[in-house]
């Protein structure tokens, strides 16, 4: 069928009620700069950002367009500049008798793409632009340039090398902050709120050490003004978005009666605790899923632990048997006891009592996202970037298990599924390349462990590799745990090793 291109003509023609904008999109200031504008940023912060826009929707709030910004590629803006920035969001789940079901909304709030490497100096005239107020950025783990064995700056990474020479024409998202701050300090702008909306934790936190320091090798004046002018909220944020595939496109042109080159797929469920620390003014985003609070550290933790930490274990053990998403995987009785024990009983007891929190409701509601079967979120997706991610979503849980002296057979078990996943081969005999930027190292690593007779010997090699496990380098009841894992996961496979989980 020959369906128009979403753009703003074909929108009063679209299937469906009041899944448009109603405000008027070229009144929009460019209010929020956001790097890394991939489809978790489209599901999460610009769903909120368009309900804070309509909060009242006799007198939108417009000061909020977004700026989104892609550090590497150009696809997102070849895809949306034809549409304008206008792009869907598909929330999709099944209803009670598992029919799949989806609602779909069109965005506004996106009003301009920028690519940075063949435009940094727009980037950088956006984030020192007078009406922009906050700087946000989903730019995964790996964006934050953090040195592999410590916390600090990764100042021999090749591009912060290259943005402390080129100030007008950075490449990590560090660099344009930076300099892009210095130009506002010069012009004698205000400030910004810099909001780190990545997994990590004490996101806001750990951006302000990292801009500060670069700062401070930039121009000492300038740390010491971000410090004194900027804001860096913590925040957790959580909504599941997979890939889009072609044939999420087919289905939602169908739905939609127009084509979208580039929407994005999510689960009804969206949370965001945000500390309330603006500079310059914000979104009434609690319009849209954000709860304010006064600390996000906890709930960052929760968040890390339980879904991120879980989502992990699924994604490595479901990729080694060969089950494709995390819905198959979870349908798996042996794979969903095996998870929810971890939860239960490894991670829940490390974490924070926290107001309203019911975490058996908490761990329950988890269970049922990830067995929501319209997502089709892909475990090899998710498996990406392990040494980015495992320290924060499984080992701080282990180190505090093992300070306290408590058992890690389930947290253990995650581990070994990771480390047995660098072997690049499932158990179907599919070979999948490992997607890490450590990838060099990992295969170093591996090697040397493979060398080792005894599996208590591998592990014990896997646990001095230091951007992972840090302190934990040969910890005897962890290298124990952690061989008895891997040689069951080697010999009798992910199923009968979950099976014999007791
Ligand atoms: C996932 C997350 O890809 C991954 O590593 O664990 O993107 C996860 O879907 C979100 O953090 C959920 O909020």
């Amino acid at each position: 069928m020959n369906l128009p291109r979403l753009d703003p003509a074909s929108l009063p023609a679209l299937r469906g009620k009041g899944i448009t904008p109603t405000y008027d999109r070229g009144a929009l200031a460019p209010g929020i700069v956001h790097l890394g504008v991939g489809a978790f940023a489209r599901a999460h912060l610009a769903v909120a950002t368009e309900a804070a826009i309509t909060a009242d929707p006799a007198h939108p709030d417009l000061r909020w367009g977004i700026v989104g910004v892609s550090l590497r590629q150009a696809d997102t803006r070849d895809a949306l500049a034809p549409q304008q920035g206008l792009y869907t969001v598909v929330v999709r789940d099944a209803d009670t008798a598992g029919q799949p079901r989806q609602s779909l909304q069109v965005i506004g709030c996106l009003t301009r793409l920028l690519v940075a490497p063949e435009s940094p100096g727009a980037v950088l005239e956006a984030l020192a632009h007078p009406q922009a107020r906050i700087a946000s950025l989903t730019v995964t783990e790996k964006g934050y340039l953090r040195a592999p064995a410590g916390t600090g700056l990764w100042w021999e990474h090749p591009d912060i090398v290259h943005d402390l020479a080129q100030p007008q024409a950075p490449r990590s998202a560090l660099g344009f902050l930076v300099h892009a701050l210095a130009l506002r300090r010069q012009r004698g702008l205000g400030p910004l709120t810099l909001m780190s909306l990545d997994n990590l934790p004490s996101n806001g936190h750990t951006l302000r050490g990292l801009v500060l320091a670069l700062a401070a090798s930039v121009d000492s004046g300038l740390a010491l003004w971000i410090e004194a002018h900027c804001a860096f909220p913590d925040s957790m944020v959580d909504r599941i978005v997979p890939r889009t595939t072609d044939e999420d496109r087919d289905r939602l042109a169908q739905a939609l009666g127009a084509r979208d080159a580039w929407p994005v797929m999510t689960e009804p469920f969206i949370d965001w605790a945000v500390e309330d620390r603006f500079t310059a003014g914000r979104p009434a985003w609690d319009a849209g899923g954000a709860r304010f609070v006064a600390e996000a550290a906890p709930w960052e933790r929760l968040k890390l632990r339980m879904v991120n930490g879980s989502h992990s274990a699924i994604a490595y053990l479901g990729a080694m048997a060969a089950w494709d998403t995390v819905d198959r995987a979870i349908a798996e009785p042996a794979l969903r006891a095996c998870v929810q024990d971890l939860l239960r009983h490894e991670v829940a007891p490390t974490l924070p009592a926290l107001p309203g929190l019911d975490v058996d409701a908490y761990r329950e509601r988890l269970l049922a996202r990830f067995a929501n079967p319209a997502l089709a979120h892909r475990t090899q997706q998710i498996a990406m970037d392990g040494t980015q991610k495992l320290p924060q979503r499984l080992l701080g849980t282990v180190r505090e298990r093992l300070a306290a002296g408590a058992p890690i057979t389930r947290l253990a078990l995650a581990v070994a599924a990771w480390l047995h996943y660098l072997r690049g081969v499932d158990e179907a005999h599919q070979r999948y390349p490992i997607e890490d930027p450590l990838a060099g190292e990992l295969a170093a690593l591996r090697r040397e462990a493979q060398a080792c007779t005894s599996a208590e010997d591998r592990a014990r090699v896997f646990t001095r590799f230091g951007p992972v496990f840090g302190d934990l380098a040969d910890h005897p009841v962890l290298v124990s745990a952690l061989a008895q894992a891997l040689q069951s996961l080697e010999q009798r496979g992910v199923r009968a090793t979950l099976e014999a989980c007791d």
